[in-house]
């Protein structure tokens, strides 16, 4: 059912596990100094020790060898490599401690994927701009081609940055993410923007100066819910749909693998908007310049982060002020048929993930792709027979077979998210994904497998016995 050469992997970020804020010469990033506000995460939580991995990795790998991995998705922490965020000054340490991870990845036969971004800004870049400053396309632009030189003989999938979307929304539209800032309707555009500028510098730079040596893979890694008309076959939600995958999808996956341009409907959407609020022309979303590295084909495999579905109708604005909602006019709704897991955003739709990757395969003429996270939270007491998320996986991964079997789709690995059970973002240590549940009460933040981690062994070996006969 599944190509011989399938990944199984599972996936964690830096900030989320590492802990050790301040160790061995790692600059701060734009979370510590987020986390450190009062009032920004749950519980004023923040990711000072997390799973200690930093410290602890060899327990993680221990993990990673109890799940059976053929693949593990991490991401490198640009401030503990280069603590002011530029190649001036690097931390031998921190190139010690991810040259080790990869190394002992490899020497257990697990191939590493690497994120280079993972939300994680050094706060120094953040200090002269961010990703709002266009120069910061540059600077990701030589921290990437210093991590494909240092780390390139040995790393063959690369993400650049994860989930630009959430960075440029949730950090700068929403400010319930670092860099925690609130500027509705314009920031977010020009992170992303900028985002998308040194995603493809950094790809090109691979393109013309490693990829011959090193034969890896370059993607950003895109998330998206399944998204479909609240009534259907009504037009004006048919119509809400397309906005909305336009404004979020096609926001990043446009640009990349079909015009190098932002989808023509986010631009007019957008334009309307701004003559409404006074803004002259495309200033709010900016254009791509001709004399900059191309945006189109960029990508040498689609990643996709998916985790729940949404039904759209109109409206959904913020009134008379400026922000993406009124931009997209578009609302997206819960169906009441879709369980609730753990966190109020996350409603379960595994045959969601089956639309989308054929939705993919049409749109953006089949590539290669790799479902680089997938998962399911807990909130509230320890469960470790977590049964509802043992039959998640059973069912998504189906989801999938059949999405390859049945439609057709080029899938050639799934990450579940996560390994570990670890800081989740604004909600803290209060929502766990981990296929381990990891005692924070604990000094040894001791690591046991839940019910679904069992049931993913079971799932990775039974598909690969049926891969090799
Ligand atoms: C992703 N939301 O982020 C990230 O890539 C992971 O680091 C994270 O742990 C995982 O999803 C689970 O949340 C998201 O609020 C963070 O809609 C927040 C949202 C979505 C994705």
């Amino acid at each position: 059912m599944f190509p011989c050469d399938f990944a199984w992997g599972a996936g964690t970020a830096a900030y989320q596990i590492e802990g050790g804020w301040q160790a061995d010469g790692k600059g701060p990033s734009i979370w510590d100094t987020f986390c450190h506000e009062k009032g920004r995460v749950f519980g004023e939580q923040n990711g000072d020790v997390a799973c200690n991995s930093y410290e602890l990795w060899e327990k993680d790998l221990e993990c990673i060898q109890q799940l059976g991995l053929t693949h593990y998705r991490l991401s490198l922490s640009w401030a503990r490599l280069l603590p002011d965020g530029t190649t001036r000054h690097i931390n031998q340490k921190g190139l010690q401690y991810y040259n080790k991870v990869i190394d002992d990845l490899l020497t257990c036969n697990v191939s590493p994927m690497v994120t280079l971004y993972h939300f994680d800004l050094p706060q120094a870049l953040q200090d002269q701009g961010g990703w709002k400053s266009p120069g910061i396309a540059t600077l990701f632009d030589s921290y990437a081609k210093f991590c494909f030189q240092t780390f390139g003989d040995r790393v063959k999938l690369w993400i650049t940055i994860n989930e630009p979307y959430v960075c440029a929304k949730l950090g700068h539209e929403d400010g319930i993410h670092a860099p925690g800032l609130k500027e509705p309707g314009l920031a977010a555009y020009l992170v992303g923007h900028n985002m998308l500028r040194a995603h493809a510098m950094a790809w090109h730079s691979y393109n013309s100066f490693y990829r011959t040596e090193q034969k890896g893979a370059v993607s950003l890694a895109i998330n998206s819910d399944w998204l479909e008309p609240s009534r259907a076959g009504c037009a004006e939600d048919i119509a809400a749909t397309e906005r909305s995958l336009a404004f979020t999808l096609g926001w990043f996956a446009w640009p990349v693998f079909v015009t190098g341009d932002y989808p023509e409907i986010m631009r007019s959407a957008i334009d309307a908007q701004s003559k409404k609020f006074g803004y002259s022309g495309s200033s709010r979303l900016p254009s791509f310049s001709k004399d900059e590295p191309a945006i189109l084909g960029t990508a040498d495999f689609f990643a996709l982060n998916y985790y729940t579905s949404r039904k759209v109708e109109p409206g959904g604005g913020c009134g008379e002020t400026l922000c993406m909602k009124s931009d997209r006019d578009a609302g997206e709704v819960l169906d009441p048929s879709w369980p609730i897991c753990g966190v109020s955003w996350l409603a379960v739709v595994p045959h969601g993930l089956r639309k989308l990757l054929k939705y993919i395969k049409d749109t953006f003429n089949n590539p290669a792709v790799y479902i680089t996270e997938n998962g399911f939270s807990q909130v509230g007491p320890l469960q470790t027979e977590d049964v509802q998320r043992s039959e998640f996986y059973k069912d998504t991964i189906f989801e999938v077979a059949k999405a390859i079997q049945e439609d057709g789709v080029n899938v050639r690995g799934y990450f579940a998210w996560s390994l570990l059970d670890n800081f989740e973002w604004a909600d803290g240590f209060s929502v766990r994904f981990g296929l381990f549940h990891v005692d924070f009460a604990d000094a040894k933040l001791r690591r046991t497998m839940y019910l679904s981690g069992q049931e993913y062994v079971k799932m990775i070996l039974k598909y690969k016995s049926a891969q090799s006969t």
